[in-house]
């Protein structure tokens, strides 16, 4: 055949694609850098501050600068673990609700150049935005809005002080992925709370960062989750209503978690939760690091569910991240390269029910190829649709990962799966509801020589990107595992501990019930007794920061130890979590009370 032929087929062939226009997109749609940002699944968040050094989650802004003082700060090992665990970019608290800010912020007086941490020199942003570079990863800034420290909060002029704050923090470190916006807005230095200016800070940010991803409660660029224990929800659109709503006025949790179907926004859904029960590294916590059980379940439920994954691995006060928590990443590294390595689906082929106006370039064997542009369609009124995936050989699997292409936006609404045992049956192994970016279905065990996706309901014509099998033998599914189980008790009755008799004691455990079911206690006044008699009030009004978002268990370590026989744990003020935040409850939660030896 001479080239002049082969021209003119190679030019007809492609005339015959081009005749079928590729679907419309369908309601809101993610920008190219949302897309990229999804794609990126796996993200280290890194809480670091005075926090450290005091033990608290929530510092009140007047601790010394002094405070931070890492004897070994070594941002390269941060970003060699983030790396190594295959992340993709990391985050760091550069200034948390303290006020205090890990470089030097010309606008604050408490930050790294107040400190004589490296005689006021140091400059933690700096190092690890260079490592980052170094080991290939992406760069994102976490700034509280909410300080505790700064003078000018609760008035218009923090403000101006915040949109500088960002300026420098976005301007003065390269490229920042993301920035991470705190909801949390509670009161000043002078008792007061601020009205945010959230359209300025919107503003400032993407003038200083086009690309960068805003995440906070509502957006723009990502939402949270609407949870601190790491789970989306099974159905989880990547669209909301935002509305009115701001960062410091949410939707409510259950609207975060799921997202709303033809939502008018693109806000994808980020899943932050920590490798420990608090957000900032404690060394008590060093023997609470969560399994990798957990950490499998947690993978699941944000990766798996059309989520991006930040997990929290705080560092310590050498300024390292302890040895603890990298090892269990590299333990959950492991488990997800041998989970996700073999592709069961490989050398399958494909069959759909429909193919978009018969055309081989929507066919259906683009949902196996390793391309993420390429993709199976059908014709734009088709709402129910199937493909079949035909295996070479009967294959064992328990996990069906699909995937939509969300550059023409999320579309499906319920699907269901079903396998074709070696027996010659169909049988329904799932049914489920979204799908989005990507979603991981766990069926039980299932032997097949086929496995067959049936779209049953979708906003506008489907367009899947991506299928693939596999067999997880390391996660053991239970879905109460590591969920502690405990009592509801009326809010007016303390906690009362008898130890039999004297102990020396450096503290005490409280932790509420798995989502804060029954209410958390927020706020508490505790007593200790060395003889069952005489009680010593060693706290009053004292907060566990942070717990109403992050129901979690919490050591609280005196000042000196103390003998006790006996400790009392009143509650003050008592919490309603997740969904209600700030409203009080007349009942709480207690699966564990104890002291610490
Ligand atoms: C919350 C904060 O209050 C916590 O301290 C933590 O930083 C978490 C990621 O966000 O809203």
């Amino acid at each position: 055949m001479n080239s002049k032929i082969l021209t003119i087929i190679a030019v007809a062939a492609l005339a015959a694609c081009n005749t079928v226009p590729p679907p419309a997109p369908y309601g809101a749609l993610p920008s190219d850098a949302q897309v990229e940002w999804q794609k990126m699944e796996y993200n280290m968040f890194v809480h670091f501050g005075p926090n450290t050094f005091t033990s608290a989650e929530w510092g009140d802004g007047t601790e010394s600068a002094d405070v931070f003082n890492p004897t070994d700060l070594d941002c390269r090992q941060w970003a060699a673990t983030a790396k190594a665990a295959g992340m993709k970019g990391v985050i760091i608290t550069a200034k948390h609700h303290d006020g205090f800010c890990l470089w030097p912020n010309p606008v604050s007086q408490h930050t790294v150049a107040q400190s004589s941490w490296r005689d006021g020199q140091g400059d933690v942003l700096k190092e690890l935005s260079e490592a980052c570079a170094e080991y290939g990863l992406e760069f994102g800034i976490y700034i509280s809005p909410w300080d505790r420290n700064d003078p000018h909060y609760g008035s218009d002029a923090y403000n101006d002080v915040f949109v500088k704050t960002l300026e420098h923090a976005l301007g003065s470190y390269g490229e920042v992925f993301e920035q991470w916006f705190d909801g949390a807005c509670g009161e000043g230095p002078n008792g007061k709370k601020q009205t945010y200016d959230w359209p300025l800070f919107y503003s400032t940010v993407y003038k200083m960062q086009p690309d960068a991803i805003i995440f906070s409660n509502v957006g723009p660029g990502c939402r949270w989750v609407g949870n601190e224990y790491g789970s989306a929800g099974r159905t989880c659109w990547g669209t909301m209503n935002i509305g009115e709503l701001t960062p410091s006025s949410p939707a409510n949790c259950d609207i975060l978690n799921e997202g709303e179907a033809d939502g008018e926004k693109w806000v994808a859904a980020e899943t932050d939760v920590s490798i420990r029960p608090g957000w900032f590294w404690k060394e008590s916590e060093n023997a609470k690091v969560k399994s990798l059980q957990e950490l499998l379940k947690i993978y699941y439920e944000s990766v798996g569910r059309n989520s991006l994954l930040l997990l929290n691995v705080p560092a310590d006060t050498r300024g390292h991240l302890h040895e603890v928590d990298s090892v269990r990443l590299m333990e959950l590294r492991a488990a997800i390269d041998e989970i996700f390595s073999t592709d069961l689906a490989a050398g399958a082929s494909v069959e759909a029910c429909c193919v978009r106006g018969g055309s081989r370039r929507y066919a259906p064997a683009n949902i196996l190829d390793a391309d993420y542009d390429t993709y199976w369609a059908t014709d734009d009124d088709v709402r129910k649709a199937s493909f079949t995936v035909t295996l070479p050989e009967a294959r064992t699997f328990n996990r069906v990962q699909i995937q939509e292409y969300i550059p023409l936006g999320q579309r499906v609404a319920a699907f269901s799966i079903e396998a074709l045992g070696e027996d010659g049956q169909w049988k329904t192994i799932a049914n489920e509801t979204t799908i989005g970016y990507k979603r991981i279905v766990h069926t039980p065990v299932t032997t097949a020589t086929a496995v067959r996706v049936n779209i049953e309901d979708a906003l506008a014509c489907p367009v899947i990107n991506g299928f693939a099998l596999f067999m997880d033998n390391i996660y053991v599914s239970d879905e109460k595992a590591n969920i502690p189980v405990g009592e509801v008790k009326p809010a007016t009755e303390a906690l009362v501990l008898d130890l039999g008799e004297a102990k020396d004691t450096r503290g005490f455990t409280y932790a509420p019930i798995y989502k804060g079911e029954g209410g958390c206690i927020v706020t508490y006044d505790l007593e200790v007794s060395a003889d069952g008699k005489k009680w010593i009030k060693v706290y009053e009004g004292k907060m566990f920061e942070n717990i109403i978002n992050n129901p979690t268990s919490r050591d609280v370590m005196f000042d000196a130890p103390m003998k006790a026989k006996m400790l009392r744990l009143t509650p003050v003020r008592v919490e309603i979590s997740a969904g209600a935040a700030g409203q009080a409850h007349e009942t709480y939660g207690v699966s564990e009370f104890k002291v610490i030896e």
